[in-house]
């Protein structure tokens, strides 16, 4: 079996993470430019000032995707870029930015995924509350229906948010990430319903306004678990666990089941109602069925799991993560497995058809003095991760799988530090260079995973 010949082979990256040109052409301030701007956050002080400068450099990005034979490319729409205050007036230069690189994608075969929303909340929006504010919902549902306007009639594909587990829970729990706040934990909850409402009504406003039958979904990501061993014990205790509130109340966000039931099965986990029952904001029918719009195709992020077994107990534990367990450079462990469990454990719950949207990983990359950049760990890590992500797709229905990234880009609050791409990319030369993983890649999708 294996991946089919339709199978979308593509690669992923984010506004803010590659465009630059945070001020030009009308583009309003989001809270990543404000909070970079703020000492003390970012690795070395780094911006997304002009990352990878793609704004001006994508004709250059998309002959690269062209060459590495992709056959999707999954990106996000900066909200503040077309539309500067979050609502209002629309900024005609960013719309005309991303309609042509939808068309330079178009013209080279390379089919355009959009994710509405990287992060990039408008900071007028923020001031008014941004995720607090419930008006929120129809804010996001008027930008999502500018899009369907401007592009579904030559993109079909389209993900509300990704990772709201991130943005809520590293933007407002931990505040490692902006707008940088450690909000009370009943905000957060607060938070995580409105951002789940507006998916809701971007779904709806989307299925209204666009111009053809679109595939919408949504990027969530989360604390995924794989069996310790295929002993029917252990994968009913990784089952138990990925759809269990597992995580500490601080770490409330990771929960899987929280942010996906909702939106798959029409109603929050049992358990969580339960245990966060004192935090959580008036939750109406009304808001399930909104937050329940149908979708069409399941995004997850996925890099590493959780790997458990069942304790004498009876109860789920967890074999400790780092025991033994191969790093990457960004320090998360190496599981190939969880690709495997973890789409299928996803599949068996909801029995949506499943992108990875992504995964791939940080390496120390350095330009030889041949002039290439050998990156064996990478090809490493892929081979294993599509290894066990093949033997999924023979039984359930995996429609793609979007590589963590096109490029080096801007890695959040560690800035440039970490080297996510298959692309090179030199920030003070702008220079790419295809990293030997891009060759590897564009072989595996020549002949379908084939080898792997
Ligand atoms: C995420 C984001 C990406 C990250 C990538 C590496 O998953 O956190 O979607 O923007 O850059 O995952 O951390």
């Amino acid at each position: 079996m294996g991946f089919g010949e339709d199978f979308v082979w593509g690669a992923a990256t984010s506004a803010y993470q590659i465009e630059g040109a945070v001020k030009e052409d009308g583009k309003g301030m989001h809270i990543w430019d404000v909070y970079t701007e703020q000492p003390g956050h970012i690795f070395e002080g780094h911006t997304g000032k002009i990352a990878c400068d793609h704004y001006h450099r994508f004709r250059e990005d998309v002959k690269i995707m062209k060459e590495m034979g992709l056959k999707a490319y999954r990106f996000s729409i900066d909200w503040s870029r077309v539309l500067p205050d979050g609502y209002g007036k629309v900024n005609e230069k960013g719309i005309t930015f991303y309609s042509e690189l939808i068309d330079e994608l178009l013209e080279n075969d390379i089919v355009p995924y959009i994710t509405l929303y990287h992060w990039e909340l408008p900071y007028e929006i923020y001031k008014q509350g941004g995720w607090m504010n419930p008006r929120i919902v129809e804010w996001f549902g008027e930008y999502a229906k500018l899009a369907a306007e401007r592009f579904s009639d030559r993109v079909k594909n389209f993900f509300t948010l990704n990772e709201p587990q991130c943005f809520v829970g590293l933007g407002f729990l931990t505040g490692e990430h902006a707008p940088g706040i450690r909000a009370p934990l009943r905000d957060t909850f607060e938070m995580a319903h409105h951002a789940m409402k507006a998916h809701g009504r971007a779904v709806q406003m989307l299925r209204q306004y666009g111009k053809q039958p679109l595939n919408i979904g949504y990027a969530p990501t989360g604390s995924m678990c794989y069996p310790e061993t295929e002993k029917a014990e252990d994968i009913e205790a990784a089952r138990q666990m990925l759809f269990s509130m597992q995580t500490d109340d601080n770490n409330w966000t990771w929960n899987v089941a929280w942010w996906s039931d909702p939106v798959l099965l029409g109603h929050y986990p049992k358990e969580g109602l339960e245990r966060y029952e004192a935090y959580l904001p008036k939750i109406t029918e009304a808001d399930m069925k909104l937050i329940s719009e149908p979708i069409d195709i399941y995004g997850q992020n996925i890099y590493n799991g959780r790997c458990i077994r069942m304790g004498k107990d009876g109860k789920p534990e967890e074999v400790r993560r780092y025991e033994g367990f191969a790093k990457t450079a960004i320090d998360w462990p190496v599981t190939p497995e969880c690709l495997y469990w973890g789409p299928k454990f996803l599949y068996e719950r909801y029995g949506k058809p499943i992108y990875i949207t992504e995964n791939g990983l940080s390496c120390h990359d350095v330009v030889s003095l041949d002039g290439k950049v050998h990156d064996p760990n990478r090809i490493d890590f892929l081979a294993r991760y599509l290894h066990e992500l093949k033997r999924a797709a023979g039984e359930i229905e995996l429609r793609g799988y979007f590589q963590w990234s096109l490029m080096d880009n801007f890695e959040w609050a560690k800035g440039y530090s970490e080297r996510f791409g298959l692309v090179y990319v030199d920030y003070r030369t702008q220079e790419r260079i295809l990293k030997d993983s891009a060759y590897w890649y564009r072989d595996v999708i020549l002949n379908h995973g084939k080898d792997l």
